[in-house]
């Protein structure tokens, strides 16, 4: 097939117009065209791709203004990073590929961060960035931003692609829908160099080449044997946990989770994208013996969770163990629809490999078979530890949200935070910071699934304002953003996009004026301390700048009536939260990973 670039002035038809046919004694009839760029529209249509968060410039621009005139919502931002961001979490909620389009070299190195962030997530996305020309790129010719963006995507993606020709962009969009959302899903890359979107092909030929893939992400069921394997380690257990990860989270198979958990009455831990799946103050919930719970279990089943740092690995003293390094004596059971996942990093007992769906509901088919459908519940004297160890803490931290201190600190401020989401438990809540994330994660209880989205695997500062986005657009609900005040500076300029599409989205900003906190000073009295901000930095009038809502608070009262007004105006708003700057631990609760604080004196 022959590809032209489109001449200017030439018309071009979306795939979905019909040709013309020839009026009676035409001669010459001029083939209707359709172009590189409906091509991508119309391939993402098909699909079922509804939005793409973007920022816009050359070769893409036209892709954008097409795109929207075409009835795909098109988000644009001040960052490519923050675009990325609200893709790979678009991902997460909705299960299909969060898509992020950006410009060639600059844009797609800032787009770059969001993938590898959906890869090491396990969030389906696709990076779609404009390439510059080939020929001279691959000559080292000097062009306009030239980069040879393939290379550098692929460390950092589950898969990447380029296009060349117009009559491939179906099968490139159907491979990369695919490679995003099947089996473990992650990030890929998709390369559209600026050559392509220019080339017409007959609009006929061209919607032949389109493909709509075909249950992308097809179920996996597990084996058989795997599953009674797994169900006669759990039944011989004496002391049985289970943990939830975020890939049960991003499964949505939450009633089916949750009638294997309270069937089963064990003891259950959700890691923080997971919290929610069952409301965290149901009475399996063992979040607030975490402690007590990790060591002491002796068979742990991991339901769409890695044990990586986040875990400790599976071993060391977090699961009881004389020294780091050593085994705590526990077995697990993981389900996973990774098969290479099981023993990365401890020894695993019972694989179970399928989609959490499927497992899930074998497990509980296998439950059901079991002794009449009779399933014995964990012996009781662990589960009255359990409950008792929870109560202690509870009622420990009971005690210490009630104090209200002056200035506020992070218990008060987030006690006010508790209260909110409790009484919306729809609102969706972003999380970002150290002390910020902490505190929120164990104090704030979450009610629904999915409502809770933060740093992820990485820790990684700078998802926050476009997640909100992201979580605003999809879920059409209230979003609160709870942010440490240098989390919220790495994506702050986003407020103009959230007042610009004016989103139901509630930052509130624990300003401790620094980095963990605010009282650091540079020893030889020159500069401000590498981890100190601006003493009473005003936030609050970034959102004001753009006609939103801005607030200082600085009680817990004042935090409570500015939230309250934001969800029943769901304007834009920005809160001000000024905490002591005392308040905060270095690194927060991972101060342990920081080799300065090892070091002896
Ligand atoms: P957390 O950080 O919450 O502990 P991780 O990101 O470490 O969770 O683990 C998520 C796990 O879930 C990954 O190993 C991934 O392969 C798995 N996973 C993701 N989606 C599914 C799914 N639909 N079915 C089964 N496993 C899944
Ligand atoms: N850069 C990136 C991209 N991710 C990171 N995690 C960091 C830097 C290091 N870092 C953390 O791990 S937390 C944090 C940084 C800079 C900010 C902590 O300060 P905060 O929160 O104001 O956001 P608290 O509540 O004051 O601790």
């Amino acid at each position: 097939m022959d590809h032209v670039a489109t001449k200017p002035g030439a018309t071009t038809a979306t795939a979905s117009d019909t040709p013309k046919t020839a009026a009676a004694g035409e001669v010459n009839r001029q083939p209707q065209e359709t172009d590189g760029f409906q091509l991508v529209i119309d391939a993402l249509k098909l699909n079922g791709i509804d939005t793409i968060f973007t920022l816009p410039g050359i070769p893409i621009t036209d892709l954008t203004r097409r795109s929207q005139a075409e009835g795909i919502r098109v988000l644009a931002f001040r960052h490519e990073q923050n675009a990325g961001y609200a893709a790979s979490i678009a991902g997460f909620l909705t299960q299909k590929p969060g898509i992020c389009l950006t410009v060639s070299a600059p844009g797609f190195l800032n787009g770059l961060n969001a993938l590898a962030h959906a890869t090491v997530n396990c969030f389906p996305m696709i990076l779609i960035s404009g390439s510059s020309e080939r020929e001279i790129v691959d000559l080292q010719q000097g062009d306009y931003e030239e980069m040879d963006q393939l290379a550098i995507a692929k460390p950092v993606a589950k898969a990447a692609y380029r296009v060349l020709h117009a009559d491939d962009i179906g099968v490139g969009i159907a491979r990369a829908i695919r490679a995003a959302v099947s089996g473990r899903p992650g990030g890929v890359y998709l390369d559209l160099p600026a050559k392509l979107f220019a080339q017409s092909i007959d609009v006929e030929a061209g919607k032949r080449t389109l493909i709509k893939a075909v249950d992308p992400a097809p179920k996996q069921i597990p084996a058989p044997d795997a599953v009674k394997r797994a169900l006669d380690l759990l039944k011989a257990a004496k002391r049985p946990l289970i943990i939830l990860g975020k890939g049960a989270a991003y499964a949505q198979a939450d009633a089916d989770i949750k009638l294997l958990v309270e069937k089963s009455g064990i003891p259950y831990l959700p890691m923080s994208m997971a919290k929610g799946l069952l409301p965290d103050t149901h009475e399996q919930c063992a979040s607030a013996a975490r402690s007590f719970v990790l060591p002491g279990a002796d068979v742990v089943m991991l339901i769409g969770a890695r044990l990586n740092w986040l875990l400790s690995h599976g071993k060391g003293k977090t699961w009881g163990a004389k020294t780091a390094k050593d085994w705590g004596g526990q077995k697990f059971i993981q389900v996973d629809i990774s098969p290479q996942e099981a023993d990365s990093n401890v020894r695993i007992d019972a694989p179970v490999v399928g989609d959490i769906g499927s497992c899930v509901s074998a497990l509980l088919a296998g439950m059901n078979a079991t002794e009449g459908g009779s399933w014995a519940k964990p012996p009781a004297d662990w589960l009255s530890a359990v409950t008792e160890k929870k109560q202690g803490n509870v009622a420990k931290m009971a005690e210490t949200l009630s104090k209200n201190p002056t200035p506020m600190n992070f218990h008060s401020a987030l006690n006010v935070v508790r209260d909110i989401i409790k009484a919306n438990p729809d609102a969706i809540l972003v999380n970002e910071g150290a002390n910020a994330l902490d505190f929120t994660r164990s104090i704030v209880d979450m009610y629904k699934p999915r409502k809770r989205i933060d740093v992820g695997t990485w820790g990684i500062m700078g998802v926050g304002m476009g997640y909100c986005v992201a979580a605003a657009v999809t879920t059409k609900q209230q979003v609160i953003a709870v942010e440490g005040d240098s989390a919220f500076g790495f994506s702050g300029m986003e407020v103009e996009t959230i007042c610009r599409y004016n989103l139901p989205v509630c930052v509130v900003i624990l300003n401790n004026n620094g980095v963990y906190k605010g009282t650091d000073v540079d020893p030889t009295g020159r500069d401000p301390a590498p981890t100190v901000f601006v003493k009473g930095a005003r936030y609050e009038k970034l959102m004001e700048a753009f006609g939103g809502v801005g607030v200082v608070a600085a009680t817990p009262s004042e935090l409570r009536g500015a939230m309250e007004e934001a969800i029943r105006s769901k304007k834009p708003t920005l809160i001000n939260a000024v905490i002591d700057e005392n308040a905060g631990t270095e690194s927060g609760r991972i101060t342990s990973l920081n080799p300065a604080a090892k070091k002896k004196p």
